[in-house]
This record gives structure tokens, sequence and C-alpha cells, in this order.
């Protein structure tokens, strides 16, 4: 298959709007069901002691994980145990638009609930930089805001709409990003609401 062409691109950053379709979007989520089935959603604590909005879980060799000592991958679920595998159809959007020499080791799936948000900062707890983080949206509209690779250069902001598909590589790779917020309501993918973004990474 050949690679399907960004809507949009910037600095190593690109978008694929719209690279799902409805049904596309839904079974990926009747797989993530099954996902949070076998490794239930947390909401992780910072090492300030705080508690995300956002609530996770993962999938794949490496789960993200913080507690009080502080952000790491930990190959099995905060219970103990193992992290399901990643789901065929997810792996089959990373080899579509990154390649199928290496599969991601983890993903990350978070979920925003009405009023979570991400703060801006940056991923670097992979041991490999070259490898481009990829990011599937499903459900809600969010606000996603990226800036550059020190916390204070300007920053732009884009609608991540359901079935949006984003690849950041080369100097996207290490700019800060986060979400500011979510349209809760906007989307009737998710039953109950909300915004699941799934993240795949290379981690070690
Ligand atoms: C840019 N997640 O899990 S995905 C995260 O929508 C995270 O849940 C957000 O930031 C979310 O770490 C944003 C888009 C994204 C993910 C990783 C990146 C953008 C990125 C890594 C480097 C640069
Ligand atoms: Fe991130």
């Amino acid at each position: 298959m050949s690679r399907p062409a960004p809507t949009t691109t910037l600095a190593g950053f690109e978008i694929f709007e719209g690279y799902l379709d409805g049904p596309a979007q839904a079974a990926l989520v009747d797989d993530l069901r099954e996902v949070a089935r076998r490794a239930p959603f947390f909401a992780p604590r910072t090492r300030f002691g705080k508690a995300m909005s956002v609530r996770m879980t993962s999938a794949g060799r490496y789960g993200w994980f913080t507690d009080a000592r502080g952000y790491r991958y930990i190959d099995t679920h905060p219970e103990g145990t193992a992290w399901p595998p990643i789901p065929e159809g997810v792996l089959a959007v990373w080899c579509d638009l990154v390649g199928a020499a290496r599969l991601p080791d983890c993903c990350l799936v978070n979920y925003y609930g009405e009023g979570a948000r991400m703060g801006l900062h940056q991923d670097r707890d992979e041991a490999d930089f070259d490898w481009p983080v990829l990011s599937i949206s499903l459900g809600d509209e969010a606000l996603f805001r990226v800036g550059g690779k020190d916390r204070r250069d300007p920053t732009r902001s884009i609608w991540l709409r359901s079935g949006d598909v984003v690849v950041m590589g080369g100097d996207a790779r290490l700019a800060y990003h986060g979400i500011d917020r979510i349209k809760f309501g906007t989307s009737t993918l998710l039953p109950q609401g909300g915004r699941i973004n799934l993240t795949l990474r290379v981690v070690d």
C-alpha cells in the first residue's frame, strides 16, 4: 500500500485528517474494550502527588506509568498483570504510516472525560528519538497545542477530531505539546462521551 499524503505538515509533524472512517474507528473502540478489560484504566499520580485528570492504560511490551518515583515505562500493569497485546488494527495504522521495519513497544491509551486536560510536556522517556510517535484520536474533539523544543517557544493550536492520525518525527519528536481541553459531547463514538487518544511508541 502506498503511504497516503498528510493533509497538513509542519516541521516534522504530519496530520492525516480523517484517516480512519467511522467503521474503522468503531472497530478500534471494540478492540480497546478488550484491552481495558484486561488492563483497567487508572488515574496516574505525578511525582508531586497530584492525580492526572486523564485516565490511562497501555498495551504492548511496555506501559507508561507515573507515581512518586516519577515517569517511566513498566512491563506490567500496576496491578501486576501483563499488558495485553497491541490490537492488530492499531498496528496496521503504524505499518501504513511509519513502516513495518520496527513495531511499537507501547500503545498508551489516554481517556479524557469531561474537563480532562494534559499540560504542555515533552515525551522523552524513550531510548531512541529517531523513531516517531504516532497518535490516533477517537471520540470528542480536542484542542491540541504544539510548540518547539524549548518550553518558551511559541505554540500553535489545532483541533483534533475522531479518526485523525498524527505522526511526530524529525524536529517535532521533542516538541512541547499538550491538550488544552476537549469539547465534550461532540462525538457519539464512545457511549459515555469523552475522548480516547492512542500513542504508539518505540521504547527501547
Ligand atoms: C508531539 N498525548 O500521551 S497526542 C501523550 O492527545 C500525549 O493524549 C496527547 O501527549 C493526547 O504523551 C497528545 C499527540 C502527540 C503525542 C506524542 C508526541 C504529540 C507529540 C510526541 C512528541 C511530539
Ligand atoms: Fe506527549
